[in-house]
Order: structure tokens, then sequence, then C-alpha cells
């Protein structure tokens, strides 16, 4: 490859290029945002495209017709990978179980690092791995779709509810995606609910999924770790930010942030493991699937939604007037309406069901303005 074009100048987009201009590739990047007339495909090698790039991207289609290849950023940095790898994918606890699974190759005296759909492109980790340092690598569907470099010694597939339709059209085609990750797999791939290996769980493992961790146990197990070197590593593991994170309690009131509850059915899960009653900030960017879930999910619990972004007014369809709704038009409005509907006793939830795009850079930038509007109220 000598001259190439990156779509999409995120993360992950923007570090394909510097992975391409550290190994001599002449590499020039697109962006939308930045409206800047569309480039010129004359001369180029290869399109490199990022994860949230749609295969139906003008330029991607363009390539195609022009049988320029077409690689997605989390391939590009696979094809590079020399280093032993295990892969995640599922709709939710993929975040959890990936760090899981570094933490208990950690303690089985590995060198292991976290990549891939957690927040560290391929393309930078793979130029950052030590000789023999094992990538646990947290892959999405974005990612998967355009992967194909047999590069994982094992996977996972964790649950898969509907998510993304907006992109991959039916649940189906998501589901075979996800299931596409035996492709790029030599060895096992477990699928959660039925393939993992029986394993005792301390009694004291408190806000780990049970499915998450029989799923990174299985693949730290695969790689030599032993039960011992998975109960040391559950002692000590402390759940990511932005997962039913307790900010503050004030007054009678907790506010918890679950900025990374993106999917229909991480909010259940919230839901379930919270006492009510709930007031719920919810919506965001539409991705396409029911949230007629909520309806029984919520009942005797969740007291009223305050609804953001695109999704707002179908959220409130499907939710058939069962609820109170408040249709807010920022986080902090939000959260402020949320307060009220609790009446001085509760917990506010963040847990909103939907992608952040629409109002914010990711999830994370959600969850942290949650957090300063708590925090302002402490002060
Ligand atoms: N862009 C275009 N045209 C498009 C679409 C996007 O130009 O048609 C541009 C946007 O203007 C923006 C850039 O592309 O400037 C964003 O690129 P991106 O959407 O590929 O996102 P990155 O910043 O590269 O982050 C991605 C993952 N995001 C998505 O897949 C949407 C991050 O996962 C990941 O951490 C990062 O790569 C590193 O690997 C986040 C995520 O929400 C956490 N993932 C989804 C999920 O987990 O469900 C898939």
């Amino acid at each position: 490859m000598r001259r190439a074009l990156v779509v999409g100048l995120g993360s992950s987009g923007r570090s394909a290029l510097d992975f391409l201009q550290r190994r001599g590739v002449e590499a020039i990047g697109f962006d939308d945002r930045l409206k800047s007339p569309t480039p010129s495909l004359e001369g180029i090698d290869a399109l490199i495209v990022s994860p949230g790039v749609p295969p139906s991207h003008p330029l991607v289609l363009a390539a195609s017709l022009q049988k320029i290849e077409i690689i997605g950023e989390a391939e590009l940095g696979a094809r590079a990978l020399k280093n032993p790898a295990v892969g995640i994918t599922g709709t939710n606890g993929k975040t959890t179980t990936t760090l899981l699974t570094a933490a208990i190759l950690q303690e089985a005296g590995f060198l292991a690092r976290p990549l891939g759909n957690i927040g560290i492109p391929l393309t930078t980790g793979v130029d950052q791995l030590a000789p023999g340092e094992i990538a646990v690598i947290e892959l999405s569907s974005f990612q998967l779709e355009t992967m194909a470099h047999p590069c994982l010694a094992a996977s996972v597939i964790l649950n898969i509810t509907d998510d993304h339709l907006d992109r991959h059209g039916t649940f189906e085609a998501y589901k075979a995606v996800k299931m596409g990750i035996k492709n790029i797999t030599l060895g096992p791939t477990y699928l959660s609910q039925e393939e993992l290996p029986e394993v005792e769980l301390p009694p004291s493992v408190v806000g780990i999924d049970a499915e998450n961790a029989r799923a990174a146990y299985a693949l730290a197990s695969f790689l030599g770790a032993s039960l011992e070197d998975f109960y040391r590593a559950l002692a000590t593991f402390k759940r990511p930010a932005h997962r039913i994170e307790t900010i503050a309690s004030i007054g009678g009131v907790t506010y918890i942030n679950d900025s990374k509850g993106t999917t229909v059915i991480s909010v259940v899960k919230a839901v379930e493991k919270l006492p009510g009653p709930i007031a719920l900030i919810a919506g965001g960017k539409d991705k396409g699937g029911s949230y007629a879930p909520w309806r029984s999910a919520f009942k005797g619990k969740v007291v009223g939604l305050s609804l953001i972004g695109e999704a707002a007014c179908r959220i409130e369809e499907e939710l058939d007037g069962q609820f109170a709704i408040r249709h807010c038009t920022s986080l902090k409005e939000a959260v402020d309406s949320a307060e009220e509907m609790l009446k001085g006793f509760g917990s506010v939830l963040l847990s909103p069901g939907c992608a952040s795009y629409d109002m914010f850079e990711n999830y994370e930038e959600r969850g942290k303005m949650f957090r300063a509007l708590v925090e302002e109220r402490l002060r």
C-alpha cells in the first residue's frame, strides 16, 4: 500500500493515519463533519474506514465500484498484530468482560492489555504491545463488519439483543455480524449463554454479571489462567466508570450514572439492580430497536422519565402512556425534572438506552456532564 484515504477522523481514523504514516504510507484523511470537498480516489490503493462509517457511505460505495480495497481500521490493526489475542463481542457487558479478562491474565502473571472498542483503537494498540503481551480486544459489530484476518486465539460472544438496527437493518443481520467473530478466531468461540465452563462464583462478587465473569474466566483459562487467578482478580476488580456508578446521595436522592447503558436491555438490567422509586433519564440517538421491554420492567419502580434527544418521541409512543413523561432539551433540564419527580426520595438514574451522538461526543462525555451537574448540587 502506497497511498491510502482514511474516512472518519475520530479516535480510530486519527489512529489509522498515524499507523500508516509510521509505515511510510502516504495517508490522507476525510471527515464528513469537516465539510471539506469530497476527495478524489485517483491513485488511492486502499480506503480505511472508521467503525462509525457505514458501508453505505458514498466514498465506500465509490471505492468498491473502482475495486479499491476497503479495510476497516480494526482489520488494519489486526493484520499487523503479532501478539496472542482474545476477542470479546456481544451487545451488553463487553467492556466489563474485557477488563476482567485482562485482570485475570495479569493475576496469572501475563502481560495483558485491553484494546479495541473499549477506547484504544487497534492500530494504536498493536504498536504499543510488549513482546508476548496478550491483547484482550473488545470488538463491536461495526468493527467486525469489516474484519477478516484470523487474529484471535479464542473469543466469546456475550448476549445479543437488539442494538444498532439503524446501521445493520435487522436483528438477524446484526447477529450475523457479531457471529462473524468466529471467522477471525483460530480456537474456540464461546457463546456465553450456552458454552461457558461451569465455575462457582464467590458470593462476594457484587456488581459483576455472572455471565460476564464466566466469559472472562473462559478466555483467560484458555490461555492458562487458573481458578485462583480468577478469584484473586474478582476480589480487586473495579467496575468501569459510567456503568451503574453512584455519584452522590443528596438528601434522600441518589444520583446514578449509567451513561454506558446504551441499549434497551442494559437499561432494564440497571432498573432491575436498583431499588425504587427511580426517575429515569433516557433518550439520545435512536438505534431503531423497540423500547417495549421497558413497559413491564419499569412497572412499580420507575415513577417517570425525563427524555432527551432524538429518540424522545419514539420512547414516549412505545411506553404507551404508562409512565409520567417529561421532554427536556438539555441534560441539565433532565436532571432537574427527574429530581422533581422523586419528591425528595429515590434514585435519579441516567441510563439512556440510546447512543449519545445527537448531543454529545460520546457516552463518556454524557456521563461526565451528568457527574458535573450532580456535583454542582454538592456545592
Ligand atoms: N464520520 C464520518 N462519516 C460518517 C460517520 C462518521 O465522517 O458517515 C466521522 C465523524 O464525523 C467523526 C468520526 O467519523 O468525526 C467518528 O468516527 P467513529 O464513529 O468511527 O468513532 P471513533 O471516534 O473512531 O470511535 C470508535 C468507536 N465508536 C464507534 O464505533 C461509533 C468507539 O466505540 C471506540 O472506542 C473507538 O473507535 C476505538 O476503537 C464507542 C462506541 O460507542 C465506545 N461503540 C459502539 C458500541 O459500543 O456499541 C459501536
